[in-house]
């Protein structure tokens, strides 16, 4: 079957992997993928597929609603993958504004245009936006997030991602928008721009700078390896009913600071250092404000309806992105010159 399909955000991290996922899995359908190229777009995280035939890039803002909705009368998509978003907690509690635009705005734009350019006329049409586990706000020691774990978001990024989750399903109540949602524990892997803990650690360990812990460093995260995220949204966005929300998860929860421990000891086994050197560098820093305390995501919904399971455990999948930085150290390199020096030194001075 053809189909075409606009993903958002496809130059960024997960975006990046999603886009790969869907030109190489289906080649008959024409994958669109609409990035701004903000700091965070990088489109040599698609050099491998650039060329292929199904694949465009079109470069452009998705709350840019006159460019928006050419694009929808150019290609007439079948289908939205949205995931164009700012994404990075510590830079909304400096500028929540531009969280607002984009990750708010931004959605509604793409949701009015395709509702528009449908004209009400949503057989074989579907939007699927991808959300995060933070819209439900943080846990104490026990219990996980279900996918009816009420709102309550605690970051200018969750507020901005739980109110885009809010327009999403009201586009499908109010207009019948055959939407789907899913929300997703926290990424690591190859391509993660290094402002996030993982691969901002891989760079220091790498460079023997200090590892910024913020606060105690007992903060959870649940983490799942990106291209089982991407595997998750192929399988919701071919098999989820309309307007049903899916929550995506690792069942792999760890502390900051033990998860940071344990990838200095991957670390110094591959750059051949003595065990316990690159632990050393572990520094505790000030906390973040509204630090969330616990992430933890129940996702048997997705397994048990549409046999969804990761593909790989923790240990493989850091091993293999640790691998991946190793061997990608020019992509590094480019990412981490310019702007991004300016932001560490703002953020860890
Ligand atoms: P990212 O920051 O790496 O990438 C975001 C991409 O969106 C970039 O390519 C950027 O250029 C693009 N973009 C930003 N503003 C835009 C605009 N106005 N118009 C068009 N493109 C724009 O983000 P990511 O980590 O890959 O996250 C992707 C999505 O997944 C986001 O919606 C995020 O909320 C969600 N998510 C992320 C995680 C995670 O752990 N990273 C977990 C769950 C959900
Ligand atoms: O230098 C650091 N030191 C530190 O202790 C950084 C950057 C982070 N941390 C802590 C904060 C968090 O408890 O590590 C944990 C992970 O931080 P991030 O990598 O910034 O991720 P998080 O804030 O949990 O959000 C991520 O997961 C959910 C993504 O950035 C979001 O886009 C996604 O929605």
């Amino acid at each position: 079957m053809t189909k075409k399909i606009l993903i958002t955000g496809g130059a960024g991290f997960i975006g990046s992997h999603v886009v790969r996922r869907f030109v190489t899995e289906y080649p008959n359908y024409t994958i669109v993928n609409l990035d701004l190229l903000t700091y965070a777009g990088n489109l040599e995280n698609l050099k491998d597929i650039e060329q292929q035939p199904n694949y465009v890039f079109e470069h452009g803002d998705i709350a840019d609603i006159d460019f928006v909705t050419s694009l929808f009368e150019k290609y007439n998509f079948d289908g939205v993958i949205h995931l164009a978003a700012e994404s990075h907690v510590d830079r909304s509690i400096t500028d929540p504004f531009s969280f607002v635009r984009t990750n708010v705005f931004g959605t509604v734009t793409l949701l009015n245009v395709a509702k528009n350019t449908w004209k009400n006329d949503f057989s074989g049409k579907r939007f699927y936006h991808i959300s995060t586990d933070e819209v439900y706000g943080s846990l104490g020691n026990e219990g996980y997030f279900v996918e009816t774990t009420p709102y309550d978001p605690q970051s200018p990024y969750s507020a901005a991602k739980a109110s885009s989750d809010h327009f999403v399903r009201a586009y499908h109540n109010t207009y019948g928008m055959p939407v789907v949602v899913s929300n997703c524990s926290n990424n690591y892997g190859p391509n993660h721009f290094p402002e996030k803990l993982i691969p901002l650690c891989i760079n220091n360990i790498k460079n023997k700078k200090p590892l910024p812990i913020y606060g105690k460093g007992d903060n959870i995260r649940d983490w799942l390896y990106v291209i089982d995220h991407a595997r998750a949204i192929d399988v919701i966005f071919h098999n989820a009913e309309n307007g049903e929300t899916y929550n995506i998860g690792g069942n792999n929860e760890w502390t900051n600071l033990d998860l940071v421990k344990y990838l200095c000891a991957v670390m110094d086994k591959k750059l051949g250092r003595a065990e316990g050197e690159s632990a050393q560098l572990i520094t505790f820093v000030t906390d973040r404000a509204g630090h969330d305390k616990r992430y933890a995501i129940d996702s048997s919904k997705l397994m048990q309806k549409l046999g969804w399971k990761p593909s790989v455990t923790f240990e493989q999948g850091l091993e293999l992105t640790v691998d991946w930085y190793l061997a990608n150290e020019e992509w590094l390199q480019n990412v981490v010159s310019g702007d991004y020096e300016k932001y560490y030194m703002t953020m860890y001075k």
